[in-house]
């Protein structure tokens, strides 16, 4: 790691003892080292500091060591034997960290080819266990600095740059309660808009706007369901960022409003680096309100990105944080509905290590500490997208805000998704975008996915029609590509290809209301939207290194067709089919279902500011007692009027009588007055589906 000024193991180490321990959530012990300094070490990956409730359990296992060598601070944790370990948030490799060794320090890493992959975009100073019992422990490293992170099979191994930091060690009886104490540390996202859930189209770029209208009206002459179109970098006026290109885009106004018109939602790109020119009214404003990061020397920082020369906020500053938040108002009101932050490492063209160079200054405020770019650079665009989402809250405070980021820390999914970068068009990056959207999910980021197609280079109809076979139901389904490539649309490959990518699509669509549910347990309790195939056993040691295979929520197996002799659980013994066709289809994934659970379901509609419920489906696969259990969540879709009870939670219970299954419908929370006709039940059974439809007014039986 000689690049990043951490070398090998120093002779000269001494140790650093515990100035305190403490309990401060149920299973969650906080070790503050002798030497924290909270200047050096501001919190930013945790959502506040939490209370002492008591002392450390007695017979505690899991016990940071820190020492001081000249590879920064160590902190050590020994484990017992036979541990699975997970998480790192943004990696390459497998599911199964045993054995990894992984650099934190934000990098732009086209195809993931930089330090061979061992450096991201992000930065996850996170590890979670399982034990072979099925119990799990997580440890967080409460630092942002430059880092490295060895997951052996007895240790666990963090080295950071700076003072001491805090450790936090969780436990819990499963694995979904170290997230869910994960998340009471770190946070959870907001209730994502529900358009946000639905499918998203991308290109670098869809320019001029003719194009863009073509895309989305040829999606709605196909029927293929989308939700969302996403507009790159050349829609801006000469790359900078908060204008629009008069040529290109001469009316946004009224393109979005034909967006809207056709159900489309919008994205738009923003990036970190403002073009130095003196007429620009984003460069001339942060000039005069001195918000800029500086040289060592106190002069402005300027590097070379897509514009040429740039100034680059410097969102340690609060003046700086809301000068830019303030640039949000006019550009949505041009009807645009998400942001998009991008090249936020920050990436710089001709910068030492393709970034802002160390000696520059970051001048802090608040609570935040002036200080080197070395120190504040993985956390500069976890504090852009905070500013960033504060901007677009108070521009439109009635609505939830969507933003999309590249780069973030541990904690980040607070204000922003994510997608996994600048992947590659091959089956490779096809078959790792698995591994790598479930090691999120356990890291504390559910909303996230990787470029569907690939970004880089052309992509084949039989890539594409793999990758979304599986890929539309990735908890973040966007498919993009880069400038240079072939088109990459559902329907830029031919009848055969075109068929089977409406297909997967409406898969997804019709299961809105089940990953809508799972998005709520991601904001109540931090659990995974697509989460490992051993979460349906954790005491099952065949199901740990499983990464071909996904769950989403807990009761629904997705299996890729180009899974080979996944490991799957053994009580996910019904298949699924959702449209017709689906289950013979050469690109789809094998869905099953859990036995003993209820699936909500919805028709297909082209988006969702479509009822999805005319009628709902019950997908009922009963256990063998012939018991089956399910729940939904459903609210307005935006806004916040859940926060004060505008939702609904629906529980469905399915019992044996006689050869009857029974279904029944109980609202149990809320008062949102969803409006259900019809409900259809499906039962799953021996391979069979027996159907029959009610009202959810009362019981509906279903004869086997
Ligand atoms: O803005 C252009 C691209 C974007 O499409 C991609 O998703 C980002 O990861 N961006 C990087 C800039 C450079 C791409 C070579």
């Amino acid at each position: 790691m000689a690049s990043l000024g951490i070398t090998a193991q120093s002779l000269s180490a001494y140790t650093v003892g515990v100035a305190d321990e403490a309990l401060v959530g149920e299973g969650i012990v906080r070790f503050v080292p002798e030497k924290f300094d909270s200047t050096v070490t501001p919190m930013l990956i945790l959502s506040h500091e939490p209370a002492s409730i008591g002392a450390k359990p007695a017979g505690w296992s899991l016990n940071p060591r820190y020492s001081v060598t000249d590879r920064g601070v160590e902190c050590v944790i020994a484990l017992p034997d036979g541990v699975s370990l997970y998480g790192g948030g943004e990696v390459t490799g497998p599911l199964l960290r045993n054995g990894q060794k992984i650099k934190m320090w934000n990098t732009d890493t086209g195809m993931y080819l930089v330090d061979g992959g061992s450096r991201l975009y992000q930065t996850h100073p996170w590890v979670m266990g399982v034990r072979p019992d099925g119990t799990a422990f997580g440890v967080l490293f409460d630092t942002f600095h430059k880092g490295e992170l060895l997951t052996a099979d007895d240790r666990i191994e963090f080295v950071a740059e700076g003072t001491p930091y805090k450790t936090y060690v969780i436990e819990s009886a499963t694995p979904q309660g170290v997230l869910k104490g994960l998340a009471e540390l770190t946070g959870t996202i907001e209730m994502p808009p529900l358009w946000a859930i639905g499918y998203h189209q991308c290109r670098f770029s869809y320019a001029p706007e003719s194009r863009a209208r073509e895309v989305a009206s040829t999606f709605r002459q196909k029927k293929i369901p989308c939700d969302v179109m996403w507009f790159d970098i050349n829609y801006m006026d000469g790359f900078r960022v908060f204008t629009v290109s008069p040529d290109e885009f001469p009316d946004p106004k009224a393109m979005n409003d034909f967006l809207h018109d056709n159900g489309f939602k919008s994205v738009y790109m923003i990036d970190p680096g403002v073009k130095v020119d003196p007429d620009y009214f984003v460069y001339a404003t942060g000039h005069d309100k001195n918000v800029f990061v500086t040289d060592a020397y106190g002069n402005e920082f300027h590097g070379k990105v897509w514009p040429g020369d740039c100034a680059f906020p410097d969102y340690t500053r609060p003046e700086t944080r809301r000068w830019w938040g303030g640039l949000y108002k006019d550009f949505l009101a041009n009807g645009i509905d998400g942001v998009w932050n991008d090249m936020n490492e920050p990436s710089v063209f001709d910068g030492p290590g393709g970034t802002i160079p160390e000696n520059c200054m970051h001048r802090g405020g608040g609570n935040l500490p002036a200080g080197r770019h070395s120190m504040w650079h993985n956390a500069y665009g976890r504090l852009m997208v905070e500013a960033s989402r504060d901007g677009i809250m108070a521009a439109n405070p009635d609505k939830r805000p969507f933003l999309l980021s590249r780069s973030n820390i541990l904690g980040g999914q607070r204000y922003a998704a994510m997608w996994t970068g600048d992947n590659a068009a091959s089956y490779d990056h096809m078959k790792l975008s698995v591994p790598m959207s479930l090691t999120l999910g356990l890291s504390g980021q559910p909303f996230n996915g990787p470029d569907i197609g690939g970004f880089a280079g052309n992509t084949d109809g039989d890539l594409y029609g793999n990758w979304l076979g599986f890929g539309a139901f990735f908890p973040f389904s966007r498919g993009h590509a880069s400038c240079d490539t072939n088109d990459k649309e559902p329907w830029a490959f031919g009848k055969d290809v075109e068929r089977e990518a409406r297909m997967a699509i409406e898969r997804r669509y019709r299961l809105m209301p089940y990953i809508y549910t799972a998005f709520r347990a991601a904001h109540t309790d931090g659990q995974p939207v697509m989460a490992p195939v051993f979460f349906a056993d954790p005491t099952d040691s065949n199901l740990r290194a499983e990464e071909q295979a996904f769950l989403i929520g807990q009761d629904l197996l997705v299996v890729p067709a180009f899974a080979e002799q996944p490991a799957l659980p053994a009580n996910f013994t019904q298949k699924l089919s959702l449209v017709k066709g689906d289950t013979k289809g050469k690109y789809q994934a094998e869905l099953r279902v859990r036995d003993g659970s209820i699936i909500p379901a919805g028709r297909v509609v082209q988006n969702m500011t479509e009822n999805p419920f005319e009628p709902l489906t019950l997908i009922v696969c009963p256990d063998a007692d012939g018991n089956a259990h399910g729940t939904m969540y459903w609210d307005e879709g935006d806004g916040w009027s859940f926060r004060d009870g505008n939702y609904v939670e629906f529980d469905f219970t399915a019992r044996r009588e006689g050869r009857d299954i029974v279904v029944t419908i109980n609202t149990v929370n809320g008062n949102y007055p969803l409006d259900i006709d019809r409900v259809n039940v499906e039962v799953l059974h021996n391979g069979k589906t027996y159907r029959a439809a009610g009202t959810a007014a009362s019981p509906i039986k279903v004869k086997i």
